[in-house]
């Protein structure tokens, strides 16, 4: 992929919206930057593209990003993006938004969205935790971790959220972290030309309000605690049992082909009529 420069970058920018309200250090800037980047090497006609979010530190992503954007709801970026997608099928719908978000209060329309396969690309930024409200657990936070509601660790397993995804049906399924952030735009744009759900997890440090509470207080040892626990997937699987302890497969984890929804759902009810 080739490497976009920093004015293509800047025109997709809301420049007069920043600075940004991120912490120094947090990993929403680097996923930022990818998804821009996928954006560019896709060469996406501006107007044909729509990004939702919810509500988070994440959420206030759309805020910078210059396309058509809505910032709705806490949980809500998904629906919200399947009624656009069902209205204007020819629109590429991505959603932005925290693990809080897409797996808690959003949970029940992520499985479904990946149940019918709608053609929307969903980038969960997984910080582990609440970012915006001071920390509280998700249920990504992983067990024993602690949090600003699990102060001697946390007493719940986490989802898989990979398991989840492909379970429900989703037929992309990719991860990443902001250390590995080389790789991440690649992964995004397969996502974003992947027809079908599309599901693409970057783990990003939030080492203000979960890493101070798990010894990863600044943002230098939350990316060197994502180097050493993420592995590209052809060297995650030769690890023995004892190796993969602790550490998961970074890249394209999961890819099927199966009939989209919003096309099926205007051939089955003859909506060939103009988009509006
Ligand atoms: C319906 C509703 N419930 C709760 C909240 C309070 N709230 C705002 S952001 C947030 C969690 C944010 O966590 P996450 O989605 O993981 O995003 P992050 O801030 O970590 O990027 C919560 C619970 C809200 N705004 N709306």
């Amino acid at each position: 992929m080739q490497f976009s420069s920093l004015d293509q970058l800047k025109e997709r920018l809301r420049l007069d919206r920043l600075p940004h309200l991120w912490c120094p250090g947090c990993g929403n800037g680097i996923i930022t930057q990818a998804f821009l980047r996928a954006v560019i090497s896709l060469d996406i006609d501006p107007d044909r593209l729509v990004i939702v979010s919810g509500i988070g530190c994440s959420s206030r992503v759309v805020e910078y990003l210059d396309f058509d954007t809505v910032h709705t709801a806490h949980g809500r970026a998904i629906p919200l993006a399947t009624g656009i997608k069902l209205a204007r099928p020819s629109l590429k719908a991505v959603v932005l938004a925290g693990d809080g978000d897409i797996a808690a209060i959003g949970g029940n329309h992520f499985i479904h969205a990946a149940r019918r396969n709608i053609d929307i690309t969903v980038i969960i930024f997984n910080n582990f935790n609440y970012g915006m409200t001071g920390g509280q657990y998700s249920p990504l936070t992983p067990q024993n971790e602690k949090a600003a509601t699990a102060m001697k660790g946390h007493v719940e397993p986490p989802f898989d959220i990979h398991d989840l995804a492909r379970g429900a049906g989703a037929t992309y399924i990719a991860r990443s972290t902001t250390w590995h952030a080389l790789n991440l735009p690649a992964l995004i744009a397969g996502g974003m030309e992947h027809e079908g759900f599309s599901v693409i997890e970057v783990i990003a440090g939030c080492h203000v309000n979960y890493g101070k509470r798990n010894q990863r207080e600044t943002a230098v040892k939350m990316l060197q605690w994502q180097k050493e626990h993420f592995l590209p997937l052809d060297r995650f699987k030769v690890l023995n049992t004892r190796e993969k302890k602790g550490r998961l497969p970074i890249g394209l984890l999961y890819s099927e082909s199966r009939p989209e929804f919003t096309a099926h759902y205007r051939r089955v009810y003859r909506m060939g009529r103009q988009e509006t």
